[in-house]
């Protein structure tokens, strides 16, 4: 394509020609043009990007969406589309680009719960509807979502899935991808794919809904969803421990799943330096034990059992640690407003280092047997890149998902010290290579990262995703620039 052709399909005329029609089609509220009621959908969470749209568009269920998304495919490259649920995504999922030529298609009235039934199980959620409202109607069936991310106020079930995101029950449940039966999407072409199913056995061709799964928007946008439920425990123990190492978390971890690996709900690791942001930043957040600690267990254990021993299994395994040295102090939640409490302590981490400046994030997994060590080694690394940078890393421990994060040296340059964000990651993924581990565990790829693809998803895995993207949306038209890089070099690679 030449350039004039480039410049010519991005015609800011044929794309306000568009808008008209969108608006038109979408009726009252189903589109903001007003830079004040777009702006907010063009920044992120983190305050990394900051892009322009020319419109954010609102349709008020899957038909309305997929007239939009065809009069935006009939219209070429003049508007590419950027779905996006809550805009909590750490690694710019849904930035949108900076030159108007990307339009946000929101979900945020689509979010209407559909059906529950407490006898299968399910629940059928439209992609709007927050993490938080689904699990409250889950609550009120008798029964459990048991999927729990600390952005789930905000986080929609569309976001949700299309990240397959973990977060803090993945120990047990699995992620976003074990708890889906069936979507709803609407491809690029502004087909509907209509796989609501709600079975728990359908072998009958290619697993569709596990490609949009994770596929972060790229291949078609997830509009509904049926979701596994679970039965609601009648039991839950919350209990924080301080612990004197990364060793003595993982020793821990594996005294709870000699004890009772089906009792584990949630298994937490947080860095003293992590837990003292917390306690300073974070109001009504107070550390509940006499010192703090080098290292500190949130450990939530919970059964359907109605035969009140969960609280003795709780002590037994933390009388034990405590006696042997392993665990160095604990406290136990007495009622669900202290339990409330002691998971604020660990929810607020990414509040609480947002607080104290710029944050380099690297949410990484490895095996869970090397989550000491990978601790261990990506702090000195870190230490020797950034003298006085603040170590915090926090996350997943049962599952290997560690958000090995840096706080910016206090009193230094934000800018200069997001400068070297890429230099800071690389240190501590070569780390996280060296243990066999990921890149990316739970957040995505995003905006930030798809520059990792090629050394980590290199030669046939990423030639065969291009092929899957190119087969599905082959005008580039969902969520243009995330997860694939634009050219197969790193850059700065000679
Ligand atoms: C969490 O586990 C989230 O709290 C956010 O995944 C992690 O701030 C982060 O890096
Ligand atoms: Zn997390």
């Amino acid at each position: 394509m030449t350039s004039e052709e480039g410049a010519l399909s991005h015609s800011p005329r044929t794309r306000a020609a568009l808008i008209d029609r969108l608006a038109e089609r979408l009726g009252p509220g189903g589109v903001l043009r007003d830079p004040a009621d777009t702006a907010p959908f063009c920044s992120d969470w983190r305050g990394l990007y900051h892009g322009r749209t020319d419109a954010v568009l609102r349709p008020n269920g899957t038909e309305q969406l997929a007239e939009a998304v065809r009069l935006c495919a009939g219209a070429g490259d003049a508007a590419r589309i950027v779905p996006m649920g809550g805009n909590t995504s750490m690694v710019g999922g849904a930035a949108v680009g900076e030159d108007g030529s990307e339009l946000v298609l929101s979900l945020s009235r689509m979010n209407r719960i559909r059906a529950i039934d407490p006898v299968d199980m399910t629940m059928t959620v439209e992609a709007g509807v927050t993490l938080k409202a689904a699990q409250d109607a889950a609550e009120a069936a008798g029964c459990l979502l048991p999927l729990s991310i600390s952005s789930e106020g905000s986080a929609t079930i569309g976001g949700v899935l299309a990240t397959n995101a973990g977060g803090n029950n993945t120990v047990r449940y699995g992620n976003a991808r074990e708890l889906v039966l069936g979507v709803e999407a609407v491809f690029a072409d502004g087909s509907v794919f209509d796989g609501l199913r709600r079975l728990r056995k359908d072998n009958t061709g290619y697993a569709l809904r596990q490609i949009l799964v994770g596929s972060e928007g790229t291949l078609g946008i997830i509009t509904a969803a049926v979701l596994q439920l679970h039965p609601r425990p009648n039991q839950i123990e919350v209990a924080l421990c301080g612990v004197d190492s990364p060793e003595a978390a993982l020793d821990l971890f594996q005294r709870f799943r000699r004890a009772d690996p089906s009792a584990i709900q949630a298994f937490e690791y947080m860095s003293g330096t992590g837990m003292a942001l917390v306690n300073a930043l974070i109001p009504d957040a107070t550390l509940p034990l006499a010192e703090p600690a080098p290292h500190y267990v949130l450990v939530e254990l919970a059964t359907v059992r109605q035969d009140g021993t969960l609280r003795d299994l709780l002590e037994a395994v933390l009388g034990e640690a405590l006696e042997t040295g392993a665990v160095l102090d604990a406290v136990i939640a007495e009622s669900r407003a202290q339990r409330l409490n002691l998971w604020k302590l660990r929810e607020e981490h990414a509040e609480a280092q947002k607080r104290a400046g710029g944050n380099v994030k690297n949410d990484v997994s490895v095996p869970v047997s090397r989550v000491p060590d990978l601790i261990r080694r990506a702090s000195e690394a870190c230490e020797r890149l950034i003298p006085g940078v603040r170590i915090a890393p926090f996350g997943h421990l049962g599952d290997g998902n560690i958000h090995f994060n840096l706080v910016q040296p206090e009193g230094a340059d934000r800018d200069a010290f997001l400068a070297r964000d890429h230099e800071i990651m690389d240190a501590v993924c070569a780390v996280v290579r060296a243990l066999d581990g990921s890149f990316s565990a739970e957040h995505g790829v995003g905006k930030l990262k798809p520059y990792m693809m090629p050394d980590w998803r290199g030669g046939a895995e990423l030639a065969a995703m291009r092929r899957v993207k190119h087969a599905l949306d082959p005008a580039g038209l969902l969520n243009p620039g995330k997860i694939l890089p634009e050219t197969e070099d790193r850059p700065g690679a000679a």
